[in-house]
Parts: C-alpha cells; sequence; structure tokens
C-alpha cells in the first residue's frame, strides 16, 4: 500500500512575511488532524529554504528545493549541489519541471543527470514529466512522457530507481485552470508504472506518482482516489494554506 504525498510547489512567489504565514497556517491545520494519511512537503525558492528548515524542524512537513545541480562540486556559478541540500536538511528535489524543461531548455538528459545527482546525495528528487498540448492533440502522450521517464531509468540502477518519486505533470494544465479528468491522469499513470515495472515489478508497485497541474481542494479527491495516483504536486493552491491543507484532507 502506497502512502499518499502531497508536495507543494511554491515556485518563485513568497516573502519572508508570506511564507511565515503561510507555514503557520499549514502546521496550526495539521496539528488538528489527528490521523493525517498523507505525507506533506513544500518546494520553496532557495532563499527561503532555511525559513523553512527553521519553521518545519519537529513538524511533519517536510520541504525541499525546485532544482539542483546535476554537478557534485565545481565551478558551476549559481549552481546548488544536492549534498549542500542534503547537508542542512532538505529532503526532496523537484527535477524536470515543465517550466525548466522550457524556460531553460533542459533535456531528458539533463533531468536524468540531476536526478541521479539528487539520490546520489541522498536526497529524493521528484521527477516531473508530461506533454504539451500539442503533443496530446496528436497522440504522442505516452511515446513523450514514457522517453522522459526512461532518460532517468538509463542512469539510475534499480535501488535508485526505488528511491525516486514521479510526478505527471501535463504541461497544458500548469498555470491554465485546466485539470486532465481523473481517467485521463490514471490512463497516464498507469503507463508510467507498466513501464517502470519493464525493470522491476516491485518498483513499480511502490512508487509515488504524483499528479500535478491545477490540483485544487474541490478536485483533489477524486483525482487522489484513481488507483495509480499517489498524491499531488501543487502549484498555486499550494500558495493558500486553507486550499493546501484542502487538498491534504482530500487524501484519505
Ligand atoms: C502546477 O500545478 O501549476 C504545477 O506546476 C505544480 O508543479
Amino acid at each position: 500500500m502506497r502512502r499518499k504525498l502531497v508536495i507543494g510547489n511554491w515556485k518563485m512567489n513568497g516573502s519572508r512575511d508570506s511564507i511565515n504565514t503561510l507555514l503557520s497556517g499549514i502546521i496550526a491545520g495539521l496539528g488538528a488532524q489527528s490521523a493525517q494519511k498523507a505525507d506533506v512537503a513544500v518546494c520553496a525558492p532557495a532563499p527561503y529554504l532555511a525559513q523553512c528548515q527553521q519553521m518545519l524542524a519537529a513538524t511533519p512537513v517536510a520541504w525541499g528545493s525546485q532544482d539542483v545541480s546535476a554537478y557534485a562540486a565545481g565551478a558551476y556559478t549559481g549552481e546548488v549541489a544536492a549534498s549542500m541540500l542534503n547537508d542542512f536538511g532538505c529532503r526532496y528535489a523537484i527535477v524536470g519541471h515543465s517550466e525548466r524543461r522550457a524556460y531553460h531548455g533542459e533535456s531528458n538528459e539533463l533531468v536524468a543527470q540531476k536526478a541521479l545527482a539528487a539520490v546520489t546525495a541522498g536526497l529524493t528528487p521528484v521527477v516531473c514529466v508530461g506533454e504539451t498540448l500539442e503533443q496530446r492533440e496528436a497522440g504522442q502522450t505516452s511515446v513523450v512522457v514514457c522517453a522522459q521517464l526512461q532518460a532517468v531509468m538509463d542512469v539510475l540502477e534499480t535501488a535508485l530507481l526505488s528511491k525516486i518519486v514521479l510526478a505527471y505533470e501535463p504541461v497544458w494544465a500548469i498555470g491554465t485552470g485546466k485539470t486532465a479528468t481523473p481517467a485521463m491522469a490514471q490512463e497516464v499513470h498507469a503507463e508510467l508504472r507498466k513501464q517502470l515495472a519493464t525493470r522491476s515489478a516491485e518498483v513499480a508497485q511502490g512508487m509515488q506518482i504524483l499528479y500535478g497541474g491545477s490540483m485544487k481542494p474541490d478536485n483533489a479527491r477524486e483525482l487522489m482516489a484513481q488507483p495509480d495516483i499517489d498524491g499531488g504536486l501543487i502549484g498555486g493552491a499550494a500558495l493558500k494554506a486553507a486550499d493546501f491543507l484542502g487538498i491534504i484532507y482530500a487524501a484519505d
């Protein structure tokens, strides 16, 4: 039985004050929830990771970065190494979000190297895959997401592959308010799990595959009720404590 996992992706939003309010609200809301069914994490912009570390210590909420370097150390100005994140308690690192693939030219191979760097340093990479609207309309969804996943499978031996989290985020559903129907999302999640099973049935069965793309409190329950949807990677709705908590509460 896989546990549900709900991760907030704040993207490039927030300030010390707003994050203080948001995290205080989340912590208070989760405190009232006695038997929490889902694991919870937030992925903050780099300058606010220290604030997350301080505020979330001794709470059930983990925290993560929104990206990580593919390199271990050295002359890579502006990059943050996975070992640096791990050094002060970071748990997750999102890699291959479609915004990074689109605006920063990240290829499947680079995303795979980032996943390898993260998992080797003891972080849990949250590997994002997803198709554009054009690709979906051309019937390419499965080919695109499976190629994105295969690039990661090619560099991770089975023991490391078992330590990642996968997130299916259709690009056309990100920041648009459009959501894949539960059936559409389930179909892709099942496809991804089938591909993982070509390596190991055990890894496929154990892998948490999150759905991302305009998940909100009012559609979260139905999405997460699908057999292969194990939680959410939440964008806009993760910026308000009430909405984020609504999604977490729906994960039962
Ligand atoms: C969204 O829901 O918009 C996301 O991109 C989550 O990562």
